[in-house]
């Protein structure tokens, strides 16, 4: 059976629950989809994730029956159009400051005439479970090429980006952006003028017809950023869940919690 579209499902009535994968094992990432998380990150950025280790992590991720998301290193742009031949629904870059920087990834992320995404999807056919003709002409709509929001020229450029084809969508990084924002680059992802620029992402993202969403470091953070409008936010990491429910234990046998 055809599943519905990521693009479909994040257009549904509540934000579609968002994990996030810095582990390599692709246990870990389908144990997440097992929880209750629909959709689950790939973090090549920062979490110890490498490209020989991506396609088994989308491939359990959806197996489980979540969407597959991938972030890729700074610039990297090349490594979206692999993500993408082995499954990913979604691929976000860092770090965009420009509309062009924006067209280069667009143009990897999408098949001519809209952009020069090199043919040969078999894992991507194989896992959606589509022929090949289906998986090649609904591919650019039904897969996003999100952009991440996090520099001061990020949002100074915000209308132009949101106005590049094949821009599905920004997302934002509430570390980077309010380490940008403040004067002795302190990170501070719930400050008020953080919180300002978020509202401001949100809203111009919506205006503009995009997705928008956000990395929420913890139930506060997600649930705030939410409450600005965004389409998703994520929650949490494998990581931080893993820490946390140690500590918690940890904590009610020694009677310190
Ligand atoms: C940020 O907050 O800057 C991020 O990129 C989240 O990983
Ligand atoms: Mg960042």
């Amino acid at each position: 059976m055809e599943r519905t579209s990521l693009r479909a499902a994040l257009a549904g009535d509540r934000p579609l629950r968002v994990g996030w994968s810095c582990l390599s094992d692709p246990l870990a990432a389908e144990i997440m989809v097992r929880a209750g998380f629909e959709a689950v990150l790939i973090d090549l950025q920062h979490g110890v994730i490498d490209m020989g280790a991506a396609p088994v992590l989308l491939a359990a991720i959806r197996a489980a029956g979540g969407y597959a998301l991938a972030r890729i290193p700074v610039g990297e742009y090349q490594s979206a159009s692999r993500l993408l031949d082995w499954g990913a629904d979604m691929v976000v870059a860092p770090m965009i400051e420009t509309a062009d920087d924006a067209r280069a990834f667009a143009s990897f992320m999408k098949y001519p005439p809209d952009g020069l995404r090199s043919y040969g999807p078999a894992r991507a056919v194989q896992l959606s479970g589509l022929s090949a003709d289906a998986y090649r002409t609904s591919a650019n709509g039904s897969t996003l090429a999100v952009v991440m929001i996090e520099t001061r020229g990020a949002l100074a450029n915000l209308d132009a980006i949101l106005a590049v084809p094949g821009i599905d969508g920004v997302f934002v990084g509430p570390f980077d952006l309010s380490i940008a924002l403040s004067p002795d680059g302190e990170p501070g992802p719930d400050r008020p003028d953080t919180m300002a620029a978020m509202e401001r992402v949100a809203r111009q993202a919506r205006a503009a017809g995009k997705v928008c969403g956000a990395f929420g470091a913890n139930a506060m953070l997600t649930r705030r950023y939410l409450d600005l409008g965004f389409t998703f936010a994520s929650l949490s990491t494998d990581m931080d869940l893993i820490a946390g429910a140690a500590r918690a234990a940890i904590a009610e046998v020694e009677g310190t919690g």
